[in-house]
C-alpha cells in the first residue's frame, strides 16, 4: 500500500545518493557491506543507472547493478511496525536487510513491500538491492538474449541491449522507496469501488487484524457528507448526494478510513476518490451515461538524464502538454506508471487506460509460469490502481503474437481465456482490452473475443504502405467496416497510430520522417477515427520522442512523438491541437 503520512502513520523517503556497484561476485562477498562498494560509486535514487553511469560504459547494461545505503532509524519508529516499501524496482530486484535476504520481485513497475517488525530508533541498518533487467524469455514482458536472434534464423543480433520491446530497458530504482511506520494495529489496503448511478455508490472493503471497528468518512473539503461505522470494515453505500467525476468536472471527495477501538483512533488512511460509471454499451463508451470520445496519446516514462527516473515536474509537463493538444486521455503504455501520474490524471480529469507490463508475448516461449505471473501482475496492478477515477479500462497486454503465427494460433486462445477470466474476477466495474498488432493478425485475432472494445495498433502509411496515405486510409476504413460487421457490440479504439518525424526535417511532398508527413498522417487517421460510426477514439503514438535500444530502425530515439524528447512541439503537435481544441 502506498506510503502515507498522517497523525497515525509516518514514512521516511529513501531517495538521495546510494552506493552502487556493477561488479561481479558481490553476493559471494557477503554483500560487500559498504566496504565492497568502495570500487563502485554513487547513483541517485530515483533515477536510471544507465544514464548516470553511461560514461562508465554501462549505458547499455541490463545489470546486475548493486545498490546499497545505510538507514538511521528515526524517532517515529518507536512502538510502530516498520515496512520497507518499494514503489517499483526495475526491472527485477532482490532485497537484503543487514545482509539477510528479504525476498525478490519479478514484476517490473509495480510496488512491493517487506515487513520488518519494530525497529529501534537510532539503530543503523544496511539496505541492499540488486537490480537486474535480464528477463527470462517466458516472462510476461519477455526477455531475449543475443543468441536467440540467431536461433530465430535472423542473421545478426539486431537490437542492443537485446530486448523484444521498443523502449530502452532502463535499470534503476525509478521511484522513491520508503521506510513506512504503521501502528501495530493497522488497516490493510482497502478495496474501493466508487460508482455513479442516480447518485454516488460506494463499496469499501477494509482489512484489519485484532479488535476494533472502522469509521468511514466522506469529506468534501472540510465538511463530512457521510460518517458511518462498521465492525467488519465493509461498507455499502448508495444514493450519495455527490457530483459525478468527469473530464469536464473532475470532482473528488476525500475518503477517510479510521480504525477505532472504543473512542481511540489507532490508524487512518485517506484516498481522494471520484464517483463515476464507465461502460461499453451498444458500441459506445459511456461515462456517466454519456458517450465520450477518447482523444489522446500513448506515452512513456522517459526523459534525458533521468531515464525512467521519476520527476514530478516532468509528470506535470507531460500531462499539461497532452491537455494543450486538446487530449483527454492516455494509455500507460507499456507498464504501470508511477502512482503520482494517476493522482494527477484524477485531478485533471484525464481518462487512463492502465496497462500491465507485457509486450510482444511470444507463444513459442510462454510456459505455465508466464500465465501465472501475468495474472499475478494484473492482480497487483488492479490492487494498486483500482480506486482511481481516471482509470477507465485495463489493457492486459500489448501486441501479443508479434512473432510466430503458428504458435500464436495454437496457444493464444487458451492463454487469453484464462487471463481475461482471472482479470474479470478482480474488477467488474471496468472494461478490459489489449492492443492488437495489425500487421500480423488483422481480423482473426483470438484476442478480440475477450476484449470489451478492440484496441488496434495501426501503422498503415508507415511500416506498411509508406508514403501512400490514400491507399493506407482506404485499407484502414475497410478494416474498420469489417470489424464493425464482425463485432457489432465491440467498438474500435485505435490504441496507436503515428509516424516518425525528425524535428526540423521538412518536405513539400509525402516524405517519411518529415514533420509534414507525420502531421498529415495523424490528421488523416483522425478524420477516419472521428467519422467512423464504430470508432470511440484513438491515441497518437506517441506524445514525446523516447529512447529505445539500439537498432537500425531507430535514430537514437523513437521519433513518433509530436513533441521532441526535450518537449518542444513539432508541426504535428500544433496540428493535433487544431483538430482537438
Ligand atoms: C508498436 C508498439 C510500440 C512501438 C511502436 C513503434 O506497440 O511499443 O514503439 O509500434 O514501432 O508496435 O513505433
Amino acid at each position: 500500500m502506498r506510503p502515507e503520512r498522517n497523525a497515525y502513520r509516518d514514512a521516511l523517503a529513501l531517495d538521495g545518493f546510494w552506493a552502487a556497484s556493477s561488479a561481479d561476485g558481490i553476493e559471494a562477498d557477503g554483500l560487500g557491506l559498504v566496504p565492497g562498494f568502495a570500487a563502485g560509486g554513487l547513483v541517485a535514487v530515483p533515477g536510471s543507472i544507465n544514464e548516470q553511469w553511461a560514461e562508465r560504459g554501462l549505458r547499455d547494461s541490463l545489470g546486475p547493478f548493486w545498490l546499497q545505503r545505510q538507514i538511521v532509524v528515526p524517532r517515529c519508529a518507536a512502538g510502530m511496525q516498520a515496512r520497507l516499501q518499494f514503489a517499483s524496482a526495475d526491472l527485477t530486484a532482490r532485497v537484503w536487510w543487514d545482509g539477510r535476504l528479504l525476498g525478490r520481485n519479478d514484476a517490473p513497475f509495480l510496488p512491493f513491500a517487506f515487513d520488518l517488525g519494530e525497529l529501534q530508533p537510532g539503530a543503523v541498518h544496511i539496505l541492499t538491492v540488486c537490480l537486474d533487467s535480464r528477463l527470462p524469455t517466458d516472462h510476461p514482458l519477455p526477455g531475449i538474449e543475443s543468441a536467440d536472434f540467431a536461433r530465430e534464423g535472423r542473421s545478426k543480433d539486431e537490437v542492443y541491449p537485446p530486448v523484444r520491446y521498443d523502449f530502452f530497458p532502463y535499470t534503476g530504482l525509478h521511484r522513491t522507496p520508503h521506510l513506512c511506520f504503521l501502528p501495530k494495529q493497522h488497516l490493510g489496503a482497502p478495496r474501493i469501488e466508487a460508482g455513479y448511478e442516480h447518485g454516488g455508490t460506494l463499496r469499501v472493503r477494509t482489512r484489519f487484524a485484532g479488535l476494533g471497528r472502522v469509521v468511514l468518512s466522506l469529506l468534501d473539503g472540510e465538511s463530512a457528507l457521510v460518517r458511518v461505522a462498521s465492525d467488519d470494515g465493509d461498507f455499502d453505500l448508495s444514493a450519495l448526494a455527490v457530483e459525478p467525476w468527469s473530464p469536464a468536472s473532475p470532482k473528488r471527495y476525500r475518503l477517510r478510513l479510521e480504525l477505532k477501538r472504543d473512542v481511540e483512533t489507532l490508524d487512518e488512511i485517506n484516498r481522494d476518490i471520484g464517483f463515476r460509471d464507465v461502460r461499453i454499451d451498444q458500441g459506445r463508451l459511456l461515462l456517466n451515461g454519456e458517450s465520450v470520445q477518447i482523444k489522446g496519446f500513448g506515452l512513456h516514462e522517459d526523459f534525458p538524464v533521468l531515464g525512467k527516473g521519476q520527476a514530478l515536474a516532468v509528470t506535470v509537463k507531460d500531462l499539461e502538454l497532452l491537455r494543450w493538444c486538446g487530449g483527454n486521455s492516455f494509455r500507460t503504455s507499456h507498464y504501470p506508471y508511477a502512482e503520482e501520474t494517476l493522482d494527477l490524471a484524477d485531478a485533471l480529469g484525464l481518462l487512463v487506460i492502465s496497462e500491465c507490463a507485457s509486450v510482444n508475448l511470444d507463444f513459442r516461449r510462454t510456459t505455465d509460469a508466464t500465465l501465472e505471473q501475468h495474472i499475478a501482475h494484473i492482480e497487483r496492478l488492479i490492487e494498486r490502481d483500482h480506486w482511481h477515477p481516471s482509470v477507465i479500462a485495463w489493457s492486459l497486454t500489448n501486441e501479443p503474437g508479434y512473432l510466430a503465427e503458428a504458435e500464436y494460433k495454437r496457444a493464444a486462445p487458451g492463454y487469453f481465456a484464462e487471463l481475461f477470466a482471472a482479470a474479470r474476477v478482480l474488477d467488474s466495474t471496468r472494461p478490459f482490452t489489449a492492443a492488437n498488432v495489425g500487421s500480423r493478425h488483422g481480423l482473426i485475432d483470438p484476442l478480440y473475443a475477450h476484449c470489451d472494445f478492440l484496441s488496434l495498433n495501426r501503422y498503415l502509411g508507415w511500416y506498411e504502405n509508406p508514403a501512400q496515405l490514400d491507399f493506407a486510409i482506404a485499407r484502414l476504413r475497410d478494416e474498420f467496416d469489417a470489424l464493425a460487421a464482425a463485432f457489432p457490440d465491440k467498438p474500435i479504439f485505435v490504441s496507436e497510430f503515428g509516424a516518425d518525424a525528425v524535428a526540423g526535417m521538412h518536405s513539400s511532398t509525402d516524405q517519411l520522417f518529415s514533420e509534414e508527413y507525420q502531421s498529415e498522417l495523424i490528421a488523416r487517421y483522425w478524420d477516419l477515427i472521428a467519422n467512423h460510426r464504430h470508432c470511440i477514439g484513438g491515441h497518437v503514438w506517441n506524445l514525446v520522442d523516447f529512447k529505445t535500444a539500439q537498432n537500425f530502425r531507430r535514430v537514437v530515439l523513437n521519433h513518433k512523438g509530436v513533441f521532441t524528447r526535450s518537449r518542444d512541439p513539432k508541426m504535428a503537435a500544433w496540428r493535433v491541437r487544431g483538430m482537438w481544441r
